[in-house]
């Protein structure tokens, strides 16, 4: 199941309305990644109280650990890691990819080495769309081949470019056929690739398009070209897409990226970098980014973001009333400086909250009309410095 509303345009941004399975999803939205059915560092709590509407899972993951029949003895992956919310689960196409010189890609599918106990395994369209039935993700994307920046030490050419995006159309005809075979009742997504050629891209859109999918993803981007590649595709191939499906663009990116993406016409983000980022100390606020670890911080009273309400920032208000402020810049300091579990904790639940709000701003700026405004204000705010 799954139904999208358009409620408002500006440009090619849009603020929609997608219902799914698990329920219903304010766009454009950005989502947490999950990808051993955890959001590393949070709480499902934690992430309800940030309003974090849906996250990610990995089927490559997931399907290594735990294994498929303890997520099946749960009845799929919300049971399992108590999150009733929607979830979209990646196909496992990318992360195989990450695994570099230790997989075979053939037109079956991917044969590689388990990187946890070195079993051989095979996965392929069809077993992907299994795992995914099995998980019972909300959004399960197609099994594809995600094109390289860079093949074997040259810039993946246009032959090279245009054989792997033809494979994941062939794959894509595959996951269609076996999801409809196994009766799954959530959205299954096509993925438009075509490296860094937008002739390619095109070909891989139409294709898909006429395969009449629920929605659709943009891959292969933001892996490993330069910026200006990167904004020429995300400014060539989303707007394409058709006007009434869900957009996705995976894998993207800083908070620019997703202001951007949205001009672009963009419903659906996803990345590591806000949690990642938090593990190293890296946190993003609304005048630019800081490295907690940077010594100018270690008597600073001041939160990261005086405008952020996440918890880190701005304490709790408990049942009673009492009022627990947030924590300081300092304190912050002195627990990544220790290795302290908290500092990774509280950068996460920070950072999370700053990619969420941002979304429920550029919600609101939608809906009154005001988005290129927004932006204009909010490149302005981010270029200023902490
Ligand atoms: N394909 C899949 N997952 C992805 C990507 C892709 O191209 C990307 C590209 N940035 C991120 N995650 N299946
Ligand atoms: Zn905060």
């Amino acid at each position: 199941m799954l139904n999208f509303e358009i409620l408002a345009t500006e440009g090619h941004a849009r603020r929609g309305r997608l219902a799914l399975n698990h329920g219903v999803v304010q766009t454009p939205i950005f989502m947490p990644v999950g990808t051993y059915g955890t959001v590393k560092g949070v709480t499902p709590r934690s992430l309800e109280e940030m309003n974090a509407q849906i996250i990610l899972g990995n089927t490559f993951h997931l399907w290594m650990r735990p294994g498929l029949d303890v997520i099946q003895s749960f009845g799929g992956l919300h049971r399992f890691e108590r999150w009733d919310r929607p979830i979209l689960t990646d196909s496992g196409g990318f992360q195989v990819w990450s695994l570099g010189e230790m997989r075979k890609i053939s037109e079956e599918g991917v044969k590689f080495a388990s990187p946890v106990n070195g079993d051989k395994l095979f996965l392929t369209p069809e077993v992907s769309m299994q795992v995914q039935t099995l998980l019972d993700s909300d959004i399960v994307m197609q099994f594809d081949e995600c094109t390289p920046y860079e093949t074997k030490g040259h810039l993946t050419t246009e032959a090279e470019a245009k054989f792997s995006m033809e494979l994941s159309l062939r794959w894509a005809k595959r996951c269609q056929a076996e999801f409809t075979r196994l009766q799954n009742r959530n959205a299954l997504f096509g993925i438009v690739q075509g490296g860094m050629f937008e002739h390619l891209r095109e070909a891989s859109l139409a294709a898909l398009v006429d395969m009449d999918f629920p929605g659709y993803a943009v891959g292969g981007v933001s892996v490993g070209e330069p910026k200006e590649d990167m904004l020429r595709i995300m400014a060539h191939t989303p707007h394409r897409l058709p006007a009434h499906k869900p957009r996705y663009l995976m894998g993207v990116g800083t908070p620019e990226d997703l202001v951007e993406g949205v001009g672009q016409g963009v419903d659906m983000f996803d990345c590591v970098m806000p949690t990642r980022n938090a593990r190293n100390g890296h946190l993003f606020t609304r005048f630019g980014d800081l490295k907690i670890r940077n010594a100018r911080h270690k008597t600073d009273h001041r939160p990261l973001d005086e405008s952020c309400s996440c918890y880190t920032c701005k304490g709790h208000t408990a049942a009673d009333g009492t009022v627990t402020g947030g924590f300081s810049r300092a304190y912050l300091h002195h627990l990544e400086r220790c290795g302290e579990m908290l500092a990774p904790m509280l950068a996460t639940i920070h950072n999370l909250h700053y990619y969420l709000h941002l979304m429920q701003e550029i919600r609101d700026a939608l809906e009154a009309g005001r988005f290129a405004a927004f932006a204009a204000q909010f490149r302005q705010d981010r270029a200023r410095g902490v």
